[in-house]
């Protein structure tokens, strides 16, 4: 037990709401947890930020939060700005400013919730994703040539990197460890025979490894996940993707079991002494920011999953339960079929803590 130092950056749309209330509920969270306290440094960037200054952040952000042991994010995105800048001068450099190569997003049908799938109940999907979450095809090289002309070109190259595939994987497969001993790869290397046929050589030798003897492996064309997580998502336990495939992913992997509002998701190196990075899969979502109905659940398990990063492991799992016992008897937000507000929801989050 310690003394956190959380970094805040709440940006736009409804991630202010949200990251209001998960606030709340870890304050709350620290006065019933002996020794648990946290200190909480919020920082005004986003679009706003960018309206005042040209910029979503100081150049020098990356220095300012470096000191936090973690750093929760609610939402980056409007419409008045386009969504190329807004992800690519702040999300995307975080990311890649601390080498943060994990994006675990867990996909769950937690109970009390309905999958739009016919015949799924609680507990039947239970996934751990793994993006890539460093290069591949978000790598910021490139440019445009003639723009605006009639011949004009665009290029983005994809790269991939052995020790950015490599230690994915390993993330993947070390979580298998703990879990059902199952990993599957999903690429699309049929089509992309230079880059992903890599991956999947990489995917192979990881595989090999005498660690994880005992790890059952299967492997899906990104086409064909898409159909199977629909089809049997019963089938995928450890997934494991590129960059864009996983965020393509991820969000189908939300619908099936309810939807944005409760796609949490970390961001992480675990080899490296960065601040790791939390936020909700979801976006700013603009049309309902200031209603106060945005629903926070995905922020309060993206805290969890903080908690435990921060060797909090008792505290997330109370935190976790608390999320999990609201979802399955309490007044969701109207996403989820309820009249439940942000705020009301983490209220009934911090009675069931
Ligand atoms: N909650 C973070 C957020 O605003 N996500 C929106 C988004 O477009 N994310 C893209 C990505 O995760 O790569």
């Amino acid at each position: 037990m310690a003394k956190h130092s959380i970094g805040l950056i709440p940006a736009d749309g409804i991630g202010p709401e949200v990251v209001t209330q998960a606030v709340r509920v870890l304050r709350a969270l620290a006065k019933s947890e002996r020794g648990l306290e946290f200190s909480f440094t919020k920082y005004p960037w986003g679009s706003d930020f960018y309206h005042e200054t040209g910029r979503m952040c100081p150049e020098n952000f990356l220095n300012r939060v470096r000191k936090h042991d973690a750093i929760l994010l609610g939402a980056v995105g409007r419409p008045d700005i386009p969504d190329h800048i807004t992800l690519n001068q702040l999300l995307l450099p975080l990311r890649r400013g601390f080498d943060l190569y994990v994006n675990m997003r867990p996909i769950v049908l937690y109970e009390g919730l309905e999958s739009p799938l016919r015949g799924y109940e609680p507990g039947d999907i239970d996934m751990l994703f793994f993006r890539e979450n460093t290069e591949g095809e978000y790598s910021p090289i490139g440019g445009r040539h003639y723009e605006g002309h009639p011949s004009q070109m665009a290029a983005q190259i994809t790269l991939f990197t052995r020790m950015g595939c490599e230690r994915i994987i390993e993330a993947a497969f070390e979580a298998a460890l703990k879990r059902k001993k199952h990993v599957t790869n999903i690429t699309k290397s049929n089509a992309q025979g230079h880059t992903l046929v890599m991956w999947d050589e990489i995917f192979e030798e990881v595989a090999a490894r005498p660690r994880y003897k005992g790890v059952e492996t299967a492997k899906y064309l990104v086409d064909a996940a898409a159909l199977e997580f629909v089809r049997r998502p019963e089938h995928f336990d450890v997934v494991v993707s590129t960059n864009l495939f996983g965020d393509i992913l991820t969000d189908l992997g939300a619908a099936i079991v309810g939807g944005l509002g409760v796609a949490a998701s970390a961001n992480t190196n675990p080899k490296g002494d960065a601040p790791g990075l939390f936020e909700p899969v979801h976006g700013s979502a603009p049309d309902i920011m200031g209603k106060g109905i945005a629903n926070p659940v995905a922020a309060l398990i993206s805290a969890a999953l903080m908690l435990d990063y921060l060797g909090e492991e008792r505290a997330s799992k109370r935190l976790d339960g608390a999320v999990r016992a609201h979802l399955a008897e309490g007044n969701r937000t109207a996403d989820l079929g309820g009249t439940g507000t942000t705020r009301s929801v983490a209220t009934d989050v911090i009675k069931r803590l």
